[in-house]
């Protein structure tokens, strides 16, 4: 059945039901982005032309939620507790509805064992019950109630499950044997997916795929509004919980000397005591009058915590410059408690690395906090800088909008991919880059549907990493995004030889920096597990062989050859 856009969202913020704090702050959210979202919806509509959408069903069980995981997070919402999650959930929501999916939506376990026709107390039957949904959004919380209650069906349909992972999940920490012989094993499990399946709330790395959440926009005569009406000397403070404030006494002090300080701390009855006197605070501010404050600042300011959360995004929407610190040396799960057993490696450079490398000067500076001099420098600095409010696109209702409809059209896990075994590229004038060749080509092209030819593998491009890089960054400084649904193409023997490496052995192994030759000792070594295909992880040892694609800007998930 093809999917029509649905612009009502009445329907959807009554599946939403109610009852707790965080399911009233996401139909809020919804609610004051209704506008937004409809001429979101309208202007993708006219860019796809018509082009055919399936409409799938779709099960969304928000797991961390729900009263059997703890629900954490509910009660915290109007206390300062983190909101970026139920940000994200609100938009996925909006999105699917809106694409014009068939939609159940669950928090708790009881619902998510009828939706998935799975009789309570019968979690653990050896039968495999048919399942009525194509596609199930869930979370690391609501995947360990699946597994548990779905018996052997979980195993079958695994691949139509997308798992909305914040900080990300990285290859190696995924799959289940190598997580275990190799140190990757940690408590949010291995689960043997496609990492592609994971979603992330920012584009940390290509090995997942980028789900994101979007930001409010300013129409022309607001930003003209927002830029006459800034108010120099105001500076935000990004931090709603007072511990975030804590041993920050000599920065504030130090900003206090230029700028008006405004926080949005939540409190009880008395100012917290981390809070100084100066400081105007306003406690915890409904979301769209925290934007309203927004709108009059010149600067947010970031003192390390929270780690990747929207709100610098909302800000340099609304015109202000974000401050933030560098993490030298960056933090990760290998040295820094917040990150320690997340399923992922990956060096967190600042506080915020979206905002620092997507976008950069002048919205956002990235500076030595260890160093009052630069810190100093850098207020004074940004108060003599003017900025126009700014959002990238892929954070837009449209830009959104379009990614999930792509993902949903085209990505497929359950797929069998049958490859031929001749390489996909052959060497073009670089030694290092390969392009695919024309017979390839029109095999991807004329192939079933039961090959998922997408991206479309026209916009490939190989390179070779230097020694101890990971193909996330061989692929970025040649203005690539690395692909890791490529690797496929190039996991060859032949593609050592174009590439005019001599292989005195080459042997297939299961280790996520595979495909690698180790030059030194002329040994190649090619990829056993497909599932450990990986953009990130490198070795001293190892140039890496990585599969690039181009990517539209302001929207890396998609090549250009994307929709
Ligand atoms: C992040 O979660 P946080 O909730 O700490 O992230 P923030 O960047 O503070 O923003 C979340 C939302 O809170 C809103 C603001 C943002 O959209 O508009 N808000 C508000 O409604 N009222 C206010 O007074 C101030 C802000 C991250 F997103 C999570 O994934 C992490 O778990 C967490 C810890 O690193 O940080």
């Amino acid at each position: 059945m093809q999917a029509a856009f649905q612009r009502d969202l009445s329907y959807l913020l009554e599946l939403i039901g109610s009852g707790k704090e965080s399911l009233i702050f996401m139909k809020k959210r919804i609610r004051h982005l209704a506008t937004q979202w409809l001429q979101a919806s309208h202007k993708l509509e006219e860019k796809l032309e018509g082009k055919q959408r399936d409409q799938k069903q779709i099960l969304i069980h928000i797991g961390f939620l729900t009263e059997e995981s703890g629900d954490v997070f509910s009660p915290r919402v109007l206390k300062g507790g983190p909101l970026g999650e139920m940000v994200q959930w609100a938009d996925i929501l909006a999105v699917l509805f809106i694409l014009g999916h068939s939609l159940k939506i669950t928090v708790s376990l009881k619902e998510l064992q009828s939706n998935l026709g799975v009789p309570p107390g019968r979690g653990n039957c050896p039968l495999t019950v048919p399942l009525p949904f194509d596609l199930i959004y869930t979370d690391y919380h609501g995947l360990q109630q699946m597994k548990q209650h779905m018996g052997l069906s979980f195993k079958k349909y695994r691949c139509r499950v997308r798992v909305i992972d914040t900080f990300g999940t990285e290859p190696a920490y995924n799959h289940e044997e190598y997580a275990t012989l190799h140190g990757y094993r940690t408590n949010w499990g291995y689960w043997n997916l496609n990492a592609k399946q994971f979603m992330t709330m920012f584009p940390h790395t290509p090995d997942n795929s980028f789900m994101g959440f979007v930001s409010e926009e300013l129409n022309k005569t607001e930003k003209q509004f927002i830029k006459s009406n800034k108010a120099n000397n105001m500076a935000v403070v990004y931090g709603k919980e007072a511990g975030i404030w804590k041993g920050k006494e000599k920065f504030l002090a130090i900003l206090n000397k230029y700028m008006e300080i405004h926080g949005t701390v939540y409190y009880e009855t008395q100012r917290p005591p981390e809070v100084p006197a100066f400081v105007k605070n306003h406690g915890l501010l409904p979301q769209h009058e925290f934007q309203q404050l927004l709108r009059k600042a010149k600067l947010f300011i970031g003192f390390g915590f929270p780690y990747e959360g929207p709100a610098p995004l909302e800000a340099i929407a609304n015109g202000c410059i974000f401050l933030q610190s560098r993490f030298n040396p960056p933090h990760s799960s290998l040295n820094h408690e917040f990150f320690r057993g997340k399923p992922t490696s990956r060096e967190v450079s600042s506080q915020h690395p979206y905002a620092q490398d997507f976008i950069g000067k002048p919205h956002v500076w990235t500076v030595d906090y260890n160093n009052s001099e630069e810190f100093e420098a850098a207020i004074k600095a940004i108060m003599r800088t003017k900025v126009d409010p700014y959002l990238p696109y892929e954070y837009t209702s449209e830009g959104m909008l379009e990614r999930i409809h792509a993902y949903i059209q085209y990505q497929d896990f359950c797929a069998v991919a049958v490859l031929p075994d001749t390489p996909a590229v052959q060497t073009s004038t670089s030694p290092f880059i390969l392009q695919p060749n024309s017979t390839y080509l029109a095999w991807a092209c004329n192939s079933s549907s039961s090959f998922p030819a997408w991206p479309p593998v026209n916009s490939l491009q190989v390179w070779l990493s230097e020694a101890g890089q990971a193909c996330t960054s061989t692929c970025q400084q040649h203005g690539l995004v690395c692909e890791p649904e490529f690797f496929k193409f190039i996991n060859h023997k032949e593609v050592f030889q174009r590439l005019n490496i001599v292989c005195d052995s080459t042997e297939s192994e299961m280790n996520h920096l595979y495909p690698a030759v180790a030059e030194k000792v002329r040994e190649c070594y090619l990829q056993k597990e497909p599932l450990l295909f990986s953009c990130a992880g490198y070795n001293t040892k190892y140039q890496r062989l990585c599969p690039c694609r181009d990517y539209r800007r302001g929207q890396v998930a998609l090549c250009r050859d994307c929709l």
